[in-house]
């Protein structure tokens, strides 16, 4: 399966929009450019979903884990509170890296804990859009 999932989950349609000084000022659509660009280079596909719905992001998770051999996941404010998003990251035989633009861990203190963190393969926090490349890296070099 030369594939690898990119999910972004609430709000993050906006990028570019608002909020330049937390998130920067490229858009949802550069990040996905940015990431193709590295699944292009190792010969990859790639799927991209974004979704402001739980659910939704459940059942793509669960997809993936029949589709993809990874997943790159930035389950935004859900982060923080979802256990349906954690189980479905447990259920499936494929690595997933969390990312987060913003260091999540110098921020409100709600954000500092990760519901997610511990069941995926790792975390790329703080780095701005660069961080979906270099999980993309992490999940394609051998
Ligand atoms: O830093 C990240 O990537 C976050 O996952 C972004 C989430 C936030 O809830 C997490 O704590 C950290 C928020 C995404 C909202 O994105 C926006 C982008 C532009 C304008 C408004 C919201």
């Amino acid at each position: 399966m030369n594939r690898l999932m990119l999910i972004n989950g609430p709000n993050l349609n906006l990028l570019g929009t608002r909020e330049p000084g937390i998130y920067g000022s490229h858009t949802l659509a550069d990040v996905v450019a940015e990431v193709k660009k590295v699944t292009d280079s190792f010969g990859y596909e790639l799927d991209d979903f974004q979704s402001n719905h739980e659910g939704a992001m459940v059942d793509k998770i669960q997809e993936a884990g029949r589709t993809c051999s990874g997943i790159i996941l930035n389950a935004a404010a859900y982060t923080h509170t979802s256990i349906a998003i954690r189980d479905a990251i447990a259920s499936v035989p494929i690595p997933v890296l969390e990312v987060h633009i913003s260091n999540i861990h110098t921020r409100e203190e709600f954000r500092h804990h990760s519901m997610l963190a511990s069941v995926c393969k790792g975390q790329v926090v703080g780095l701005g859009i660069k961080g979906y490349r270099y999980a993309a890296l992490a999940l394609l070099e051998k």
